[in-house]
């Protein structure tokens, strides 16, 4: 397990199936976490209190998830100094654009690390944790590094199966 904690702040907990694999992903590197609903618009109170609270409730980072009120993360961001990393995600008729907009255009000053919109992001959120903990954690990067070896073997493995599939010989891509 890390020493560090992370925090992910759902706007719902409609959001929660867009955000499997950020918590999925911290499970796997081994990153204790904890989930919490929080919303912008409907709990500013809470929104206020968590993120006063932050630090010293022992969190390094915290992943702050909207679709809808997607200044979630640029909310709690304004009142700690802890890196804040922002998933804008899908979940208007605008198709995630509006909350990508809400999450990353930060005026100077006050950071919000956007990742990309929805489950992609919600994965490299985690992955960006992850790394932001392992600055100061060996046995973390050491996981990382794993991480990243497991993908180069499978992007491997798709390959080969592909160039059997398609019989291109091994060497040339095709390409120019
Ligand atoms: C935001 O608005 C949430 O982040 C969610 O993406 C969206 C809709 O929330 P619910 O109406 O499903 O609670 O608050």
């Amino acid at each position: 397990m890390s020493q560090g904690r992370v925090a992910v702040v759902l706007g719902s907990d409609s959001d929660l199936d867009a955000m499997r694999g950020c918590f999925d992903t911290l499970d796997k590197l081994g990153i204790p976490r904890e989930a919490h609903v929080i919303s912008a618009h409907r709990t500013p109170d809470d929104a206020h209190e968590f993120a006063k609270g932050a630090r010293e409730a022992g969190y390094s980072v915290i992943i702050a998830a909207a679709g809808g009120a997607a200044h979630l993360a640029g909310v709690l961001a304004s009142m700690t100094t802890l890196p804040v990393i922002g998933v804008p995600l899908a979940s208007s008729v605008l198709g995630g654009a509006d909350a990508l907009h809400s999450t990353v255009q930060m005026p100077p000053g006050v950071p919000v690390a956007t990742v990309s919109v929805g489950s992609w992001g919600g994965t490299n959120a985690a992955v960006l944790a992850a790394e932001v903990l392992a600055l100061s954690d060996g046995a973390l990067s050491k996981r990382l590094d794993e991480y990243r070896d497991d993908m180069v073997a499978k992007v491997r493995k798709k390959a080969e199966r592909l160039r059997e599939k398609l019989g291109t010989p091994r060497g040339d891509s095709g390409g120019t």
